[in-house]
């Protein structure tokens, strides 16, 4: 790497006595090798130089960030960070880090290995490697404990949580909280005080890590925990181990059993699952009508209907400031709807989570009507009543009749035809679907459906409005259940053809966990409520290819009236109300029943068989609903199924662990089981070219 480049993202100014530093890699100071040889060089020459001190500092709106994560899984470019950090602590003069936003991970050791660090109000600390499937691998691990305590190190390094100012002031990993925003000023300021005061260089590798007897007995509770909490995951363990070794070895030989851990989280699949999703979730909102338009100007939100998702959804609204008109039909109606968005604060507040003072301030921007005319002006309308396209085209056409030209008229239909909503107003180029998950107010997902005569501007406004809800936003074409729904309905579909071969959906349900998920297949419809399933069911019915497969197990139970939770039976049985189902010898009869009616001899599925099966469903379709442009890229699929239905995140969502298994293993596997149903189990033609010409999926990401 050039002098020029290291000079272009490290520059060194002096600054009376001492060298000021400051990293300028936008967009967020990543150390990156330009970095880290600039870093280094800068120590160097103030050694070198007649200055007293060192102050290191991040412009824009970072301090750093951490290590440049584009570069994990390419060859390693000297300096290591572990190198460059060990030559900062060892600095003869002393290095003061000023830290003003995030200090991250790598960011954070770097100021660890600093003498001295000043936070100030905006300041953000923490060693979020977990996220990642990593650890903290240039000395955090052992540095972290000795500036904060074995217990509050691990716990920041396990739970990835970043810290305030003044909290990491608290938990000692700051010297100082200054003012203001400037961090060249706070730096230099405190630089000059710790030299006035003739402050010793302090390496944090010499500080004592007190009571190493209770702070191993700690550990072991702790390593206990984590893998209680952390079924499945790689690192935190590894992290765990690393802190132990801070307590029982020598600082260097610490650091070195730091590197043979982060080395082999390093190599885990689950770092590239991890990180496929941290960049995945970044570029749903590079989207095409994003680039062509700009969002139109909106503040007032009006939600029509106020059950599960109307409440949901203007909770959402609410949270982030919007002015909420929830329009219902009647008073009963408006009344139900106010007390469901009433209840999810009082909840809070239960939890002391928020005062009844906020409370009150929120419901401020609160309005309650029967009357669509009280909707005239706002900027923003999201429809959530009934899934019945009758009563949705007679709302839009409601909506046609008292909005303001201009207003976006959005609806949360699950599976609806949007293009016939749309074309139920004489607007149709302000219609577009907002797919919320329930609950609205939690869930991330928010899949914006493009309908065919939609305005790029009104796209855009979508994508503007899931960033001020904080939402994760996925752009998704008009078909039946979108991406997220299309795609459950066809593995939900292998989970029923598995269950009828032979395996009992509990059985099906402990694969599912065992592969990641918090819950299986028959859970959730037990949870969402089997009737929906039912009645979308019941809609398709007229359209199901006659030659299709079809298990009529659910519909058995459905008759019953066993709803699921809600109904305290369904694929469970939910005694007193209980969450957690027990299995029901009665569903096993239905299942023996349905399976002799067929004339099914039931055999036996490993785990492995049926996530091959359930996994190879999942691919399949998402291959199908990327090659007819329903998402604009793989990466799409993967962060719906990762942000709204509970896929594993270290798998880094179903089309990116089909690139890990790799693809023509997928296929063969389609091959095999087409044996049994070819019309099911066709493979996608994408999958096909794409193995026929030795690419894989991410290949598409890159190309979008
Ligand atoms: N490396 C590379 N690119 C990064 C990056 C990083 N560390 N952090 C952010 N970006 C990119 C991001 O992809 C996006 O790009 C742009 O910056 C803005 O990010 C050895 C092993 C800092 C809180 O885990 O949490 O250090 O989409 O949209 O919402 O121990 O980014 O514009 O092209 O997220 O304001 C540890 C990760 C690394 C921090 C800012 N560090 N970053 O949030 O903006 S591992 C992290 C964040 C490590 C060492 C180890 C957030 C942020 P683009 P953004 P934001
Ligand atoms: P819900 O039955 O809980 O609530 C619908 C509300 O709409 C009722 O309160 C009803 O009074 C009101 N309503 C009906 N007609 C109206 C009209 N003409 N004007 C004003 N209000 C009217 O239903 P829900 O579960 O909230 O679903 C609403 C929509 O969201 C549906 O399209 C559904 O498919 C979709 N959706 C549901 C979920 C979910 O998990 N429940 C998830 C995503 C999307």
């Amino acid at each position: 790497m050039s002098i020029e480049a290291e000079a272009s993202v490290v520059r060194t100014a002096r600054q009376g006595g001492v060298l000021v530093v400051t990293i300028a890699n936008p967009p967020v100071n990543a150390l990156g090798v330009a970095v880290r040889q600039g870093l280094l060089a800068a120590v160097e020459q103030a050694d070198a130089a007649a200055v007293q001190a060192v102050l290191i500092v991040g412009e824009g709106k970072a301090f750093i960030a951490g290590a440049d994560i584009r570069e994990f899984g390419q060859p390693a470019q000297p300096p290591s960070l572990p190198e460059v950090c060990n030559r900062i602590e060892a600095c003869g003069k002393l290095v003061v880090a000023a830290i003003h936003g995030p200090a991250l991970g790598g960011g954070l050791e770097v100021a660890m290995a600093a003498h001295y660090r000043v936070a100030l109000p905006a300041a953000k600390l923490g060693l979020p490697e977990v996220n990642l499937g990593l650890l903290p691998g240039a000395g955090g691990t052992q540095r972290a404990p000795r500036l904060m305590g074995v217990r509050a190190a691990a716990g920041l390094m396990l739970s990835g949580q970043h810290l305030g100012a003044h909290a990491a002031f608290d938990a000692g990993l700051v010297d100082r909280v200054a003012q203001g925003a400037d961090p060249v000023a706070a730096g230099l300021q405190y630089a000059e005080e710790l030299l006035a005061a003739n402050a010793p260089v302090r390496r944090t590798r010499d500080l004592a890590i007190a009571d190493k007897a209770a702070a191993l007995a700690e550990l072991d509770a702790l390593a206990l925990e984590t893998a209680k909490k952390t079924r499945g995951l790689f690192s935190p363990g590894k992290i765990v181990e690393c802190v132990r070794a801070a307590v029982e070895l020598p600082f260097d030989e610490g650091l070195a059993r730091e590197r043979a851990l982060f080395v082999q989280c390093l190599e885990s699949p689950q770092r590239q699952g991890l990180i496929h999703a941290f960049f995945a979730e970044r570029e749903t909102a590079k989207i095409p009508e994003a680039k062509a338009a700009a969002p139109r100007p909106f503040a007032a939100i009006a939600v029509i209907g106020g059950g599960t998702m109307g409440a949901g959804i203007t909770v959402s609204a609410l949270d982030v400031g919007f002015t909420v008109t929830m329009v219902e039909r009647d008073a009963d109606s408006i009344a139900r709807g106010q007390a469901n968005v009433e209840k999810v604060y009082d909840g809070l507040i239960a939890k002391g989570r928020m005062t009844p003072e906020a409370k009150a301030a929120t419901m401020a921007r609160y309005t309650p009507s029967t009357s669509y005319d009280a909707i005239q002006d706002v900027d923003l309308v999201i429809e959530a009543v009934f899934e019945d396209i009758e009563v949705k085209k007679a709302v839009f056409k409601e909506l046609d009749r008292v909005c303001k030209s201009g207003a976006v008229l959005a609806t949360n239909t699950s599976y609806l035809d949007i293009d016939a909503i749309a074309a139920a107003t004489a607007r149709p180029q302000d219609v577009i679907g907002l797919h919320f998950f329930s609950p609205a107010n939690i869930m991330k997902l928010l899949e914006i459906v493009v309908p065919a005569r939609v305005s790029s501007d009104v796209v855009a406004t979508a994508f503007e409005l899931a960033k001020r809800m904080k939402k994760i936003p996925v752009r998704a074409g008009v078909c039946d259940g979108f991406i997220g729904n299309r795609i459950l309905a066809v593995y939900k579909q292998a989970a029923d053809y598995i269950m009828e071969d032979g395996a009992s959906p509990y059985e099906i349900d402990e694969a599912v966990r065992g592969f990641g998920y918090p819950m299986g297949p028959f859970q959730v419809t037990d949870l969402a409520g089997g009737d929906i399933g039912w009645a979308t069911r019941k809609r398709r019915a007229a359209t199901r290819d006659p030659k299709a497969r079809y298990v009529e197990v659910a519909d058995r139970i459905c008759e019953r009236g066993w709803f699921g939770q809600k109904t305290g039976r369904g694929f469970y049985l939910y005694a007193n109300g209980a969450r957690t189902g027990m299995p029901d010898p009665e569903v096993l009869a239905i299942v023996d029943a349905e399976r002799a009616k067929k004339g099914v001899t039931p055999r036996k599925f490993t785990p492995e068989e049926i996530m091959r099966r359930y996994m190879a469903a999942m691919v399949n379709e998402g291959a199908k609903v990327v090659e007819e442009g329903i998402a604009l890229r793989p990466l799409d699929v993967d962060v719906t199924f990762l942000s709204g239905y509970g896929f594993p995140r270290h798998r880094g969502g179903p089309m990116k662990y089909a690139d890990m298994v790799g693809l023509p293993q997928v296929l063969a596997d389609l091959r095999e089981f087409a044996k049994e149903d070819p019309l099911f189990w066709k493979p996608a033609p994408l999958l096909e070219k794409l193995v026929a010409e030795g690419r894989n999926f991410d290949s598409l990401n890159k190309a979008a």
